[in-house]
């Protein structure tokens, strides 16, 4: 299992400073093939970084979703999986994720044992990512049974990301949950952990205007995860909105260089 995404992204963040990746929801049930392709297409375009694929209610197949945007974008696709139903063999990488703060050993360890095999005997870069669930968490704090670290407690998270770089994960996602409400991860939370953190530290939920995310990449974050924004508005405006997000997440980024 070649290094290929992660090289790929370590080598943009050294030129560049900062990242933005696209979260789309590959569930069929949920949103039509030919649409979350349409939306990758339109993110690339727009400028991002990667397609990250996942989410925590799946309840299709999402093989076909997948296959299709892979090869319809050349920017990589990376899974994000709330569950074993989240893997396919059909992307370049995954997130080989671990909720560290659940309060449910299944996922912290159970699901990724039972996808290991899969994972490990198919062509399936992994990026082993910690996985830090910060109020309100919405969704993924429900399915994953987390104990949210409350948004006005900084050193929690910090303990929780400098034991996940210790343990060797390679990156830390701080995550206020899918449509969160507040903007995003306070900034505090992203200053103390990028201060004292040698992992890049990437985050998502919320994040949906130029000055949120700059003011992630200004706190320190290293990658900032748009989702809900991109169903919202990719299509309105062709992703006018995103690539203006996208060029400022880039000059914050430059700065920290
Ligand atoms: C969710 O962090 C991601 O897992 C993205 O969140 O949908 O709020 O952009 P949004």
């Amino acid at each position: 299992m070649p290094d290929k995404v992660w090289k790929y992204i370590t080598e943009k963040l050294e030129r560049e400073g900062a990242c933005h990746f696209s979260l789309l929801d590959p569930d069929p049930l949920a949103t039509r093939k030919d649409t979350v392709v349409e939306l990758a297409k339109i993110a690339e375009k727009a400028g991002s970084d990667a397609i990250m694929i996942g989410g925590s209610t799946i309840f299709g197949d999402i093989d076909d979703s997948v296959k299709a945007i892979t090869d319809a974008v050349d920017i990589p696709t990376i899974l994000f999986p709330g569950d074993i139903t989240g893997v396919s063999e059909h992307a370049d990488a995954m997130f080989f994720m671990s909720l560290l703060n659940s309060t449910n050993p299944y996922y912290i360890i159970g699901a990724q044992a039972l996808a290991a095999a899969r994972v490990k005997f198919s062509n399936i870069e992994p990026i082993p990512m910690a996985y830090l669930l910060i109020e309100p968490g919405k969704s993924a704090a429900w399915v994953g049974e987390a104990k949210c670290f409350p948004r006005d407690k900084p050193k929690l998270v910090l303990m929780y990301a400098l034991a996940a770089e210790l343990l060797g994960f390679k990156l830390v996602y701080l995550e206020a949950g899918s449509g969160a409400e507040g903007g995003g991860v306070p900034t505090e939370i992203i200053a103390a952990v990028s201060q004292y953190c040698d992992i890049p530290l990437i985050t998502g939920g919320g994040f949906n205007s130029v000055e949120s995310v700059v003011g992630a990449v200004e706190a320190g974050a290293s990658i900032v995860v748009q989702g809900t924004y991109l169903e919202k508005h990719l299509q309105a405006d062709n992703g006018a909105g995103l690539k203006r997000i996208i060029e400022a997440l880039k000059v914050a980024g430059a700065k920290k260089l």
